[in-house]
């Protein structure tokens, strides 16, 4: 039985990857920080029988910002495969905690990468790094590929930059079997809920139920090439099973603006939004009139990236990748989602 460690264990990508690697037989280990309240809420039914108590899944208390935590769990799991997931992973957050998100997002991959050289598992753990289409930043070539030239725009962007030389540095340095996915947004029904995808299903579906008024956005002409988190946690798994270690991008290929992201997923609770005006300006209105979608300067970054669109076709030819799931789908899936959640939360309130 093959042995996994996943950093970021409780987040969207860490739930749907211990799903995946559980499925194909794999012990799964994973890597939770301390919280005041419980942050287990996507992984929770993984556990066999009671929560903590070992098994296939079990969790360990460790932080990105504390190497002798992450020497410790590596020591004591010595994994035949460790995904690092976790990071500050808010573009906008990283512009006002620029410092803790270079500590955890850049350092933390680092500090892993180091415990697996001077532990000596150089030769048995290979290694994933969650690296990102924010890499591109001020894009350099559309569509971008792995030899797209980089231009970070944040200091998230510029901290997963450290990472993902990082990685290329202990492969070439230290041999170690060490790979980058350059993901592109990648969105679920477990998505957090302060991105943009999961801000909008979850609002329109308040909107529709009357338990909220209007749904406050930034920049809506930003363009992303969206996919589902289902999908591209398998990439991950794959990119650990070649022959040897290489960068690969996973994308759609497929590109939408937040504003059409909004009238979609309008769409598929049965209302529909038309948008006017510019600028901060402009507004969305719902069939009655009624403005549902305004403009607020708040959610500006202060360097904005506004197109990502991805060329996946080395791990196409390479890993056999094709996106399961299309954007119509994946909308579809997540506000319905969102609506059955909110009319719960409704039904409970009016019960009292
Ligand atoms: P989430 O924000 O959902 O999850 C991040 C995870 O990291 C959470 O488990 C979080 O813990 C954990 N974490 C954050 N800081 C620390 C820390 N200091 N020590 C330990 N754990 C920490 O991100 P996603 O699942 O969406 O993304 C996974 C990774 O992939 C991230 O590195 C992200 O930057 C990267 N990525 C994501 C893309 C996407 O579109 N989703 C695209 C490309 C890259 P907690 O639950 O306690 O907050
Ligand atoms: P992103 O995702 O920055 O691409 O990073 P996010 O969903 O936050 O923003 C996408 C685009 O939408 C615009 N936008 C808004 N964004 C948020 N969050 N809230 C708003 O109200 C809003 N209005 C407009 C943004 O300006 C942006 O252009 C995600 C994260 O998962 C990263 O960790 C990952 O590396 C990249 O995707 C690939």
């Amino acid at each position: 039985m093959k042995t996994a460690l996943i950093t970021g264990v409780t987040g969207q990508d860490g739930a749907y990857l211990s799903e995946h690697l559980l499925a194909e037989g794999y012990e799964v280990h994973g890597i939770k920080r301390r919280t005041s309240l419980f942050n287990t809420a996507r992984i929770d039914h993984l556990f066999e029988g009671e929560p903590g108590k070992s098994g296939q899944f079990q969790l360990h208390h460790g932080d990105m910002t504390d190497s002798s935590s992450l020497t410790r769990i590596l020591q004591a799991v010595r994994p035949d495969e460790v995904y690092n997931l976790a990071a500050q992973s808010h573009v906008a957050v990283s512009f006002e905690e620029p410092e803790y998100t270079a500590n955890s997002d850049a350092m933390g991959a680092l500090r892993l990468l180091e415990a697996i050289r001077f532990l000596g598992l150089g030769d048995k753990t290979r290694f994933y790094q969650a690296s990102t289409s924010e890499l591109y930043g001020l894009v350099q070539e559309t569509p971008q590929r792995e030899t797209t030239p980089f231009y970070p725009r944040s200091p998230y962007a510029v901290a997963k930059l450290y990472a993902y030389w990082i990685t290329v540095n202990y492969r070439e340095a230290y041999d170690i079997y060490a790979c980058n996915g350059i993901l592109f947004n990648h969105e679920s029904p477990i998505r957090g809920e302060t991105f943009v995808t999961r801000k909008i299903t979850r609002a329109l579906a308040r909107i529709k139920l009357g338990t909220q008024d209007e749904l406050r956005l930034g920049n809506m002409d930003a363009l992303r090439d969206w996919g589902h988190a289902r999908d591209y946690v398998k990439m991950m798994h794959l990119m650990l099973q070649q022959d040897k270690p290489e960068d690969y991008v996973i994308a759609t290929g497929q590109q939408y603006s937040v504003r059409e992201f909004v009238k979609r997923a309008a769409d598929v609770l049965g209302m529909s939004v038309t948008f006017e005006g510019e600028g901060v300006d402009e507004v969305g209105r719902d069939e009655t009139g009624r403005v549902i979608v305004r403009v607020d300067p708040m959610y500006f970054r202060p360097a904005e990236v506004e197109t990502l669109l991805g060329d996946a076709s080395k791990a196409r030819q390479q890993l056999g990748w094709t996106p399961e799931t299309p954007f119509e789908t994946l909308v579809e899936e997540m506000a319905l989602s969102d609506f059955e959640e909110a009319a719960a939360q409704k039904r409970a309130q009016e019960q009292g």
